[in-house]
């Protein structure tokens, strides 16, 4: 069975090709400047440096006729899908929906809504795309993934304490095999990386397992 050396031990992977790569939100929003991310008051710049790690995971899928799914976070353009709560939430200088310098922030079909020119989605990759945090919430991919046999998701993208983790537990709890990418990942507080990997390593993997790309990369 092909194996990928991890942390809190070896994870084993499926021999029918029931693995898929998970990029979460690597969006304009996040990434670059004048977006959502910069909006709350983040240097947005931190996560620019996973691009690379990223762009060579997915390639190694393809590669490997493995299933690659990315998300992206966004509202429908009446904010039908945006509870108050969230709109409301972290007192940025814009809002979601408000008009910022890459289109209306955070609203799905916005220049600053579309996944990183480095990222553009290739044909026949999936994307998701998601009013909340987790990918499963009030989307098809649980239904996508049962469609595609996939039992085991390997996790990249932005941010590892919000999306990438809510989504990780999200499908922990639905039974998936979930393996985070400890350099396929950012945050703009590098202590809540370093805390999320740790919790997912903590009591025995009680979300799952995390690894370097290079240790994916081997066990693929
Ligand atoms: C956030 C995300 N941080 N993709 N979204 O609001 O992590």
């Amino acid at each position: 069975m092909p194996t990928i050396v991890a942390q809190p031990y070896d994870y084993d992977l499926p021999t029918d090709g029931g693995v898929a790569l998970i990029i979460i939100d690597m969006q304009r929003d996040f990434l670059d400047p004048g977006g959502f991310g910069e909006a709350l008051g983040n240097d947005v710049s931190r996560l620019q440096a996973i691009v690379p790690t990223v762009q060579r995971l997915r390639q190694a899928f393809c590669d490997r006729n493995l299933l690659v799914i990315q998300t992206v976070e966004g509202h429908q353009a009446d904010l039908s899908d945006c509870p108050a709560s969230k709109r409301q939430r972290g007192r940025g200088t814009l809002k979601i929906g408000d008009p910022g310098p890459m289109g209306r922030i955070l609203v799905l079909g916005e220049p600053g809504n579309s996944i990183i020119p480095e990222l553009t989605p290739k044909p026949g990759e999936l994307v998701i795309e998601k009013p909340g945090k987790g990918a499963f919430y009030a989307t098809p991919l649980q239904k996508m993934l049962q469609a595609h046999g996939i039992t085991h998701l390997i996790f990249t993208g932005v941010t590892t304490e919000v999306c990438v983790q809510t989504t990780m537990r999200e499908a922990n709890d639905r039974g998936y095999e979930c393996l985070l990418v400890e350099d396929g990942t950012e945050s703009y507080f590098p202590e809540f990386k370093q805390a999320t990997l740790a919790m997912v390593q903590a009591q025995g993997g009680i979300v799952g397992w995390t690894a370097t790309a290079e240790q994916v990369l081997a066990g693929l």
